[in-house]
């Protein structure tokens, strides 16, 4: 099962596409003398302009950061560049263009749930990307799809995580057990997550055992329970209503006496505002030691998602991410901006129901399931 950000990538390339067949057209069609008419009349101004020879690169670079009303008051090419442009391979986007096309990419990062913030800084750095450059006429769609990727790939970096790598090498260097305590709202995926990845850590030969610390939803122990008789791991659990604080306590102590490698704790659903709840999770942290604090969230959630991480955070610790339901169509914004706006890495991704369908974070598939 692969991630798949379709609608984002199907608007994208779309929006890209548009342009530059615009754009081509325009450069195809246009006489070298009503060029410049067309971009007086594209800038709104109604005062005579004169058109000079193209700024050399000094009169062009920005000084600061570009005003774009200013920018749009200058008129870059002559009838003469024109002319060579026409004949010429490459292309000079206009401001106007660049600011039409800007807006587009910025509507649909907005709309599929990019931060604010996060999309102004990409908008900034396509900006850069594309001001002032000569793109090739015959491939120029490929060439802004480039910007983009150049664009977006700077937000979200380029290191991959390997979650089971990480795990087994604590483990080989003496952490022993490695506790992992998941926590997140209802819903999100916890219990599949460690279910999926209790599989792979016994894949990679590393021993597991699972605490039912969700004793509060109905059949939450049976499912923690179906999962470890599916996988052939132990479980320790109790009865409903038991303290889960002290299970994740019995779990850690079954892993010590019986030299198991990891120690997954599930925990049940919550929302960041109950704040019994937040002190019972503080709780089960403080007695059960985590090595390692997995939030657990749904890339189909809001744009809301990091300021509710973010509250999550100043009460416990959170280490990493797992962004779950990549696989439902999932806008894609919290991908690109979650990680950004929390300052907690993006760990794993949940790809589906099955065990195998998690893998680990890595830029270039965010990239290539968008763009
Ligand atoms: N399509 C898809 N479904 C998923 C994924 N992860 C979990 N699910 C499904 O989401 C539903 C909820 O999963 P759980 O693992 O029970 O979620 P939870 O966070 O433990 O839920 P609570 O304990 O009730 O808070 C189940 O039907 C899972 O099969 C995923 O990556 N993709
Ligand atoms: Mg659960």
């Amino acid at each position: 099962m692969s991630i798949m950000f379709d609608s984002l990538k199907k608007r994208l390339s779309e929006t890209i596409k548009a342009f530059s067949n615009k754009e081509k057209e325009e450069i195809g069609n246009e006489e070298p003398s009503e060029y410049n008419s067309t971009i007086a009349n594209e800038g709104g101004l109604n005062e005579e302009i004169t058109y000079n020879e193209v700024p050399t690169k000094e009169e062009s670079e920005p000084k600061g950061k570009p005003d774009r009303t200013e920018s749009k008051q200058k008129v870059k090419i002559s009838g003469i560049t024109k002319a060579k442009s026409l004949l010429s391979k490459t292309v000079r986007l206009r401001d106007s263009d660049i600011d039409s096309f800007i807006e587009q990419v910025r509507m649909i990062l907005l709309q599929s749930d990019v931060s604010f913030y996060t999309t102004e800084d990409i908008i900034d750095k396509l900006e850069n990307e594309l001001k002032d450059r000569e793109l090739s006429k015959k491939n120029l769609d490929e060439q802004l799809m480039d910007s983009l990727r150049n664009a977006i790939s700077d937000i979200i970096g380029k290191e991959k995580f390997d979650m089971i790598g990480y795990i087994s090498e604590k483990v080989e260097s003496g952490i022993k057990p490695f506790t992992v305590m998941f926590l997140g709202f209802n819903g999100t995926g916890k219990t599949t997550t460690i279910a999926k990845i209790a599989y792979n850590l016994k894949l990679k030969g590393k021993s597991v055992v699972l605490s039912a610390s969700d004793t509060f939803r109905a059949a939450a122990i049976e499912q923690l329970d179906y999962h470890a008789k599916m996988i052939g791991v132990p479980i320790i659990k109790g009865n409903y209503g038991a303290d889960p604080a002290s299970i994740a306590f019995d779990a850690v102590a079954y892993a010590k006496a019986h030299s198991t490698d990891c120690v997954l704790v599930d925990t049940s659903g919550r929302q960041e505002t109950n704040k019994n709840l937040i002190s019972e999770l503080e709780k089960i942290a403080r007695i059960s030691k985590p090595n390692l604090t997995l939030f657990v969230a749904e890339s189909v959630a809001g744009s809301d998602l990091a300021d509710r991480i973010k509250e999550f955070n100043s009460h416990i610790k959170i280490d990493g991410l797992v962004l779950t339901k990549l696989d439902c169509d999932a806008k894609g914004g919290n991908a690109i901006s979650v990680s950004r706006e929390t300052g907690i890495p993006i760990m794993m991704f949940g790809v589906g129901e099955g065990y195998t369908d998690i893998i680990n974070y890595d830029p270039k598939i965010i990239l290539d399931s968008m763009t």
